[in-house]
């Protein structure tokens, strides 16, 4: 399959994370994509697409701000990563407040997705990865796949968080309709919940949204990914969440994917971009699944069978040393 990825993707490089109460390495790092590479051939650099694409899915304020808040950091005399402490929960007011700690309050929901020097640039070319994989589909590749570095599928059109700072899932679907697919269908199979990816759809009649991932009565994002959750306005009923319990395997895991995949045919949807993460793995560190790696062929497989022209975009997936099987795994069901 056409693996698009930029080594630029590397330049993302927060030192650590704030988990459960104390600092720890930041989980989403190089060697995860190290470790991918090392078990695919045929990767290739994305070209530019430049910033219009990012455009449909980001607010202009949200760009400027990510683009610079490591410099803006730096100038306010602070060393290390860049992250908020201080949120607008109660309604968020378009404030252009001009400081550093507050701009990151309005522009994140979260604390664990710290801005380093190289964040602007690997969010850019993940992204341009994305837009690579969605070009091939487009022009007639059956599937293609997107190692895309950081993620997307937590952040929104106007915040950054878990881990993710430009939203690739839905970048590559706006450029699709952009390009005159009609009805899109987004599978979203990472661990987490995709909040950022539900709300820039929300409300949207021609986008569908389905995800599998775990209960987050339980676990992160904790505030979204809910079974009642439904979309809104002419999204009506176009969001379909799936969440499941800690501990489930692939038995639980294929009953709930057979019924997003029923409600994708009924959609009828005439593409299909998947949000692939591999922390639903047993081994996965910060996650609570049972699949093992010879799972996710048989997962891919009856996500092949919707027989749509398909683009794979990574998203989690934190047990290093088994992420390339199990994204080698994963593609293999496409063949
Ligand atoms: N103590 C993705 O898989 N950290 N993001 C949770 C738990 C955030 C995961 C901290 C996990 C984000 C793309
Ligand atoms: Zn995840």
């Amino acid at each position: 399959m056409k693996t698009f990825f930029d080594a630029r993707q590397h330049d993302h490089a927060p030192a650590m994370e704030l988990h459960n109460g104390a600092y720890v390495p930041y989980a989403e790092h190089r060697g995860r994509m190290e470790n991918v590479l090392a078990t695919l051939s045929q990767v290739e650099a994305p070209r530019d697409h430049g910033i219009e694409p990012i455009r449909r899915v980001h607010k202009d304020n949200y760009l400027a701000f990510l683009q610079s808040a490591h410099e803006r950091w730096v100038a306010a005399g602070r060393n290390g990563d860049a992250h908020g402490y201080a949120w607008p929960v109660v309604g968020r007011r378009p404030l252009n407040l001009n400081r550093i700690d507050a701009d990151l309050g309005q522009f994140s929901f979260d604390a664990s997705s710290p801005i380093s020097a190289g964040t602007w640039t690997s969010a850019y070319w993940g992204a341009q990865s994305a837009l690579a994989a969605t070009e091939a589909v487009l022009g007639g590749e059956r599937a293609a796949f997107a190692l895309c570095r950081p993620p997307g599928h937590h952040c929104g059109a106007d915040y950054l968080g878990g881990y993710c700072f430009l939203n690739n899932v839905a970048i590559s679907t706006e450029a699709a309709i952009a390009a005159g697919k009609r009805r899109i269908a987004i599978l979203d199979v990472d661990y987490h919940h995709g909040n950022g990816t539900q709300d820039i759809f929300y409300d949207r009649g021609d986008v569908l949204f389905v995800s599998v991932h775990a209960d987050p009565a339980t676990d992160y994002p904790f505030f979204w990914g809910h079974a009642d959750e439904r979309g809104e306005g002419a999204g009506e009923g176009t969001t379909l969440n799936l969440p499941l319990p800690r501990g489930s395997g692939l038995e639980a895991y294929r009953a709930a994917l057979d019924t997003g995949l029923a409600a994708i045919r009924d959609f009828g949807a005439d593409m299909l971009c998947v949000s692939f993460g591999a922390d639903t793995f047993a081994g996965d560190p910060i996650s609570q699944f049972a699949l093992q790696t010879a799972d996710y062929t048989p997962i891919a497989r009856s996500i092949a069978d919707l027989d749509l022209p398909t683009v794979i975009v990574m998203e989690g997936g934190y047990a290093v040393d088994a992420l390339g099987a199990n994204v080698a795994a994963f593609l293999a069901g496409f063949d």
